[in-house]
């Protein structure tokens, strides 16, 4: 029996924004592997293919690689309607595409907050708007929060402002969506090394990245930071149908940085 049948997402379609590198893509992975058809949204064409064809690679057939930026409402609806039109349904979409930011309320420049809360809260409420008129009961969104929209990080205004404001729209949406059998859950994960996030750990070290990451360890009780299959087992959790009595969730894989 292949996972298509058998998996944990077996039948499903997903659509995974920032699919192209980092969680995006190790989730991606992962939702193919448990049997869903991905399609792998990314600003970047070059890293939206490569996890296409890393998906085709071990599941022919599962995967579709499409170009957009999550900020750009046009692109954002012809990337959905691609998705859609591929299999004729959408039941898993995970809100995963994200910048950083840099500066405090202090310094930092007013594009830098536009741009993290055009992508990371504006992108999260384009997609999941496109997406919500092709799914139906059963489905699951998935949106990508931090312990930066729970919890004060130095430097980060416009990152964390927009992750908090990611917490709150994923209680709002869970509300206006029950009724119609969507569930909305978001992950505040810890921080994960991918390229995201090499700026933020090498300006904490002064431009040292190794005295950015040392810093950094000394918050998270667990002794090391994630890494994105851990964030992506949350994802899969959430996306699949044992997650069926959770709606509104804020689920925080974070190596206990929270909890202090
Ligand atoms: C990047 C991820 O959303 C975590 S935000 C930074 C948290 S920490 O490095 O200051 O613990």
């Amino acid at each position: 029996m292949t996972s298509q049948e058998s998996g944990r997402l077996a039948g499903k379609v997903a659509l995974v924004t920032g699919a192209g590198s980092g969680i995006g893509q190790a989730a991606a992975m992962r939702f193919a592997a448990e049997g869903a058809s991905v399609a792998t949204l990314d600003i970047k064409p070059e890293l939206a293919s490569l996890t296409a064809m890393m998906i085709d690679k071990e599941h022919e057939g599962q995967s579709l690689a499409l170009v957009g930026n999550v900020a750009d409402a046009v692109e954002v609806e012809t990337a959905v309607e691609l998705a859609t039109a591929e299999w004729g349904r959408l039941d898993v979409l995970y809100n995963n595409a994200g910048v950083d930011s840099s500066g405090s309320v202090a310094d930092a420049a007013e594009d830098d907050w536009d741009r993290a809360f055009g992508v990371n809260a504006k992108g999260t409420f384009l997609v999941s708007r496109a997406a919500v008129r092709h799914m139906g009961e059963g489905g699951s969104i998935v949106n990508q929060g931090s312990v930066a929209g729970l919890v004060g990080v130095p430097n980060f205004a416009a990152y964390c402002a927009s992750k908090g404001a990611v917490v709150a729209l994923t209680r709002s949406m869970a509300v206006d969506l029950a009724p119609r059998g969507i569930r909305v859950n978001v992950i505040c994960p810890g921080t994960v090394y991918t390229p995201l996030m090499e700026p933020m750990l090498r300006a904490r070290g002064g431009g040292d990245l190794e005295a950015g990451l040392a810093k950094t360890l000394l918050k998270y009780p667990i002794g090391r930071l994630g890494t994105p299959d851990e964030i992506a087992n949350v994802a899969l959790f959430l996306a699949s149908d044992e997650a069926s009595f959770m709606t509104g969730s804020v689920i925080t894989p974070d190596g206990g940085m929270t909890a202090q």
